[in-house]
């Protein structure tokens, strides 16, 4: 019978994409080497070998850092507009390679087919965010309080900047932080999950071309593969003044404290517990797509993934047993058949979380409304196929504080006043999207207020997953504070100077002190 990867061209986006059997996991751009151990990489959609990448050790790092480190000189001197101009081509390029690049994430991660060019969309999207933001890298002008004198602030480059990705957007996270980095005359070492390390081989295969086309210096972007040691290079590494991860919030607590430890900058995209208020004047449709798809989309594995829907007393029944027929719609399967709605999830560790978070919430008194379960047989060989499921629950429940990185969803009741429902959705430990779903302008409002939602992310007749690249993407507390993609979120990629000048022929103290020789 054909296998999965020849019935849907697998092999073709891996020779488009420039990825081989075996890859050498350190490259300085079109420089590649390798010396460490092999990372396999095995597609969750038929559990067989995609490929393998050699990772990087620490004398390889060294090389990484140096090729890196001289790239930086030359690449800071280019005017930002024309960084722009190579950004601009990337994106070019990745509109080329977009069906091969979304089906490889597609295959190696495991979301639907959509999803993976949603992603790659996502990417192209911070490539012509970032090639417009090349010209408006602009910081404020100030009155000095001394006559002759002008004062202002200008950004500069940072230097190096280390990106440690999460397998779950194995490649838009890296564009967003390395599009802007690099309009912002930084370079970039990205080590990407161990778990999807081809979906980085292709990424730094793109880039390359577009450097080498350019006749610019390798290093600009850089690969490097690895675990969490590999990871700690960078983290521990006074050379990276500015280290953005993401991932959970153990691997951001752990990072957090090394790099604050040595006085870097970290940008941390951490763990999420989103939930969506439903209140009596919503539109019960439009919270059914909203919180079905959040849910369930990329099989729950999103930091933005709907995790809590909490229902207003009066309409529970109705919204509960909407959702819980809409989900017997949902077809799961392979995710590169547009047929199927739910993919499977990243591996057998992720299966076996997702087992306890059910086991979980039944020992803590929660009620199952839609049975979970792992598929096996003909079509689900790699094990990790399992059924979203819904689970009755109170806000209390310790699980139900915990992001379980799963199609799981805790249906939780409210009763009278919106505040209620903010307090139930503000009382879990991280901060990263949460949503409204109603007509009432009021209730709206004071979500949006400063009494409202404490996330990063807080959206209106919208589900909690799916942010545009425009607005700054982040959340608090236990999420890390971080933003990263919109708005100004390329202030962290600089740093920040401010000059005063004096052209008179007097030299004025601020604040008016006198010092007379
Ligand atoms: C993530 O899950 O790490 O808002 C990123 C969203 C996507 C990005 C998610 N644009 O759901």
């Amino acid at each position: 019978m054909e296998s999965i990867a020849t019935k849907f061209g697998i092999q073709n986006a891996l020779k488009i994409l420039g990825v081989q059997t075996v890859n050498e996991g350190t490259s300085t751009g079109s420089f590649h080497f390798s010396n460490g151990e092999i990372i396999e990489s095995y597609s969750p959609v038929d559990g067989q070998l995609i490929g393998s990448v050699k990772a990087t050790t620490k004398e390889d790092y060294e090389t990484v850092m140096k090729v890196a480190t001289s790239a930086f000189k030359a690449w800071r001197m280019v005017p930002a507009p024309q960084r722009g101009e190579i950004v601009r081509q990337f994106g070019d390029k990745l509109r080329e390679k977009k069906e091969a690049l979304g089906k490889l994430v597609s295959y190696e991660m495991g979301k639907s087919y959509q999803e993976g060019l949603g992603e790659v969309q996502e990417m192209i999207d911070i490539c012509d965010f970032a090639v417009g933001l090349s010209r408006q890298l602009h910081g404020l002008t100030m009155h000095s309080e001394r006559p002759g004198h002008r004062m202002y602030e200008q950004y500069h480059p940072l230097g190096v900047v280390g990106i440690i990705s999460a397998f779950n957007f194995p490649v838009a996270v890296w564009s967003w932080n390395t599009a802007l980095a690099w309009i912002c005359g930084d370079v970039c070492v990205w080590k990407p999950s161990e778990k999807t390390p081809l979906c980085g081989i292709a990424c730094q295969n793109i880039i390359a071309e577009v450097l080498k086309t350019n006749n610019l210096p390798e290093g600009i972007s850089c690969l490097i593969n690895g675990n969490y040691i590999v990871g700690e290079f960078m983290t521990k590494d006074s050379r990276i003044p500015l280290i953005s991860a993401t991932g959970s919030t153990r691997m951001g607590k752990i990072v957090a404290k090394e790099v604050a430890g040595r006085l870097g900058k970290s940008l941390l995209e951490l763990g999420g517990n989103n939930a969506i208020i439903v209140t009596p004047d919503a539109d019960i449709k439009m919270t059914v797509i909203g919180a079905v798809f959040g849910a369930v989309g990329t099989a729950g594995q999103r930091c933005t993934s709907t995790r809590r829907l909490i229902i207003h007393e009066t309409i529970y029944d109705k919204v509960k047993h909407a959702i819980v027929d809409a989900y017997k719609q949902l077809r799961i399967g392979n995710p590169l058949d547009e047929n199927n709605h739910v993919g499977p999830l990243i591996d057998t560790h992720a299966v076996k979380m997702y087992k306890e978070a059910l086991d979980k919430v039944v020992e803590e008194g929660g009620t199952i409304l839609v049975e979970g379960g792992v598929f096996s047989g003909k079509g689900y060989e790699s094990g990790c196929y399992v059924k979203p499921a819904i689970a009755e629950a109170k806000s209390e429940y310790e699980i139900v504080q915990h992001e379980t990185f799963a199609p799981v969803l805790y249906l939780l009741k409210y009763s009278e006043s919106i505040e209620n429902a903010i307090d139930i959705q503000n009382n879990v430990a991280q901060g990263l999207s949460s949503a409204i779903m109603t007509n009432n302008l009021r209730e709206a409002e004071q979500f949006l207020s400063q009494e409202g939602s404490d996330c990063g992310i807080a959206n209106v007749n919208i589900g909690t997953s799916g942010a545009e690249i425009g607005g700054a993407f982040g959340g608090e507390k236990e999420t890390g504070g971080g933003r990263e993609s919109g708005s100004d979120a390329w202030k962290i990629y600089m740093r920040r100077q401010t000059n005063t000048i004096n052209y008179t022929t007097e030299l004025p103290l601020a604040q008016g002190i006198k010092f007379d020789l």
